[in-house]
């Protein structure tokens, strides 16, 4: 088989890179390494910049984001029993976020790709990129006992934290910066009226913990947890009073309890890896970037990297150019940094870190006093939380 842009991994990265590029009359080839319903039953995130919203009008997805979504001007942050909203409207002249599940995100893409004939090869094991700094880069994958090979122009690594693609680099080529935080966040998904019109980040002495929701009778919440823990040491009812003791008590007394419908525990990490491209081989998404949830920037990091791999490819293409190429991985680190520092910024002001002692609590509890009086750090927050422009 040949196509011009060979892309490894089927979750939103990869996905809305072909799609794009296909409603330019690029050709693409997806290699996915599970099934669909596999792929579409990952609950991952839930909030949506307009960046990344953009994108998805662009790639003609957007229908049912814009009946279904729901655009949220701000959100509350809650310490020590005070809720302190964050009117993110206000504060960047009128930019706002969509709460809009990445699975539906996924979905509707797979809609389009199928509706247009796009080409996404599920169950492909063993893909493996090939020639990546030669002149002829090709990918292989099996599937059915069958080997099969995939020439083209360009592979791109949608796959992932655990894909193969960054693995494809050489490990003296690569600069990997990481911190793995001391905690992970426990997430659950329940048929429940969410307990807020908007998104709280709750701080308290007991640990964090996140009130999200998927729709108005759909809930998503999290708290922060020991690595050591288990789904199985989290029943429903530990979880339901674990959030409510770290919730101001007007919230917790309006907090509506049901059974979870999903419930797993992530890690938190932040990772970059630089460069994020070698040779014909470029990086997107997870493959090249993670950062903890709590900033809603994991998705959203990786739709500025495909905004700018997107325009870069069709410079090539269209305009037989290639300066975009060359320049993506600074212009897309650049951007990816910017979303780690905020990451990394939001995980370490909300978080129970007991090896800071009494020191880091006070600077944390001072960092929120300090955020709820300035002006000045609640309009660098919400212009970061809306998402830096492209
Ligand atoms: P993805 O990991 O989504 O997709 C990669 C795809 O490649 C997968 O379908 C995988 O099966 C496939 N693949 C992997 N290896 C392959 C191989 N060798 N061959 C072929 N295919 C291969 N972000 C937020 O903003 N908010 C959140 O709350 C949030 N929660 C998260 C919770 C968890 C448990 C995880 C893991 C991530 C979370 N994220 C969150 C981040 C997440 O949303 C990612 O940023 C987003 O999925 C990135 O999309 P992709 O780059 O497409 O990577
Ligand atoms: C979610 O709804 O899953 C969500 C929202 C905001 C975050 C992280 C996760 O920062």
């Amino acid at each position: 088989m040949k196509t011009q842009v060979g892309i490894i991994g089927g979750g939103p990265s990869g996905l809305l890179l072909s799609q794009l590029l296909h409603l330019e009359g690029v050709d693409t080839v997806v290699l996915e390494q599970r099934s669909r319903d596999y792929v579409l039953g990952r609950i991952r995130a839930g909030v949506l910049e307009k960046g990344m919203v953009g994108l998805m009008r662009r790639a003609g997805i957007a229908d049912r984001l814009e009946r279904e979504g729901e655009v949220h001007k701000g959100f509350d942050i809650a310490s020590d029993g005070r809720l302190f909203n964050i009117d993110m409207e206000a504060l960047t002249g009128g930019d706002s976020v969509v709460v809009y599940g990445q699975t539906e995100v996924t979905r509707d893409l797979y809609e389009a790709r199928d509706r247009m004939g796009g080409i996404v090869i599920h169950e492909a094991l063993d893909v493996t990129p090939h020639d990546i700094t030669g002149d002829a880069p090709y990918l292989t994958y099996a599937k059915d006992g069958v080997t099969h090979s995939v020439d083209c122009d360009y592979i791109i690594g949608c796959d992932g934290f655990h894909g193969v693609s960054r693995r494809s680099i050489p490990e003296d080529k690569l600069r990997i910066f990481e911190r793995v935080y001391p905690f992970g966040w426990l997430g659950i998904l329940s048929r429940t009226t969410p307990v807020s019109g908007e998104l709280i980040y709750a701080r308290s002495a007991r640990g964090f913990a996140l009130c999200s929701l998927r729709s108005r009778v759909l809930s998503r919440y999290y708290v922060q947890c020991s690595l050591d823990d288990t789904v199985e040491d989290w029943p429903d009812d530990r979880f339901w009073d674990e959030l409510k003791r770290r919730l101001p008590e007007e919230v917790a007394g309006r907090l509506e309890t049901g059974p979870s419908i999903e419930k797993s525990i992530a890690p938190l990490r932040s990772f970059v890896a630089e460069p994020m491209r070698y040779g014909n081989l470029f990086l997107a998404g997870d493959a090249a970037h993670i950062v903890p949830p709590t900033g809603a920037k994991g998705l959203n990091s990786a739709a500025a990297d495909i905004h700018y791999l997107f325009e870069a490819l069709m410079q090539h293409y269209r305009d037989g150019d290639d300066r975009g190429l060359a320049a993506y991985s600074d212009k897309a680190l650049a951007r990816v940094w910017k979303a780690q520092r905020f990451s990394w910024w939001m995980t370490t002001l909300l978080h129970d870190f007991p090896e800071n002692g009494a020191f880091g609590q006070r600077m944390q509890q001072t960092e929120i006093d300090y955020l709820m009086a300035s002006r000045a750090a609640q309009v660098s927050l919400a212009e970061n939380y809306v998402g830096l422009p492209f």
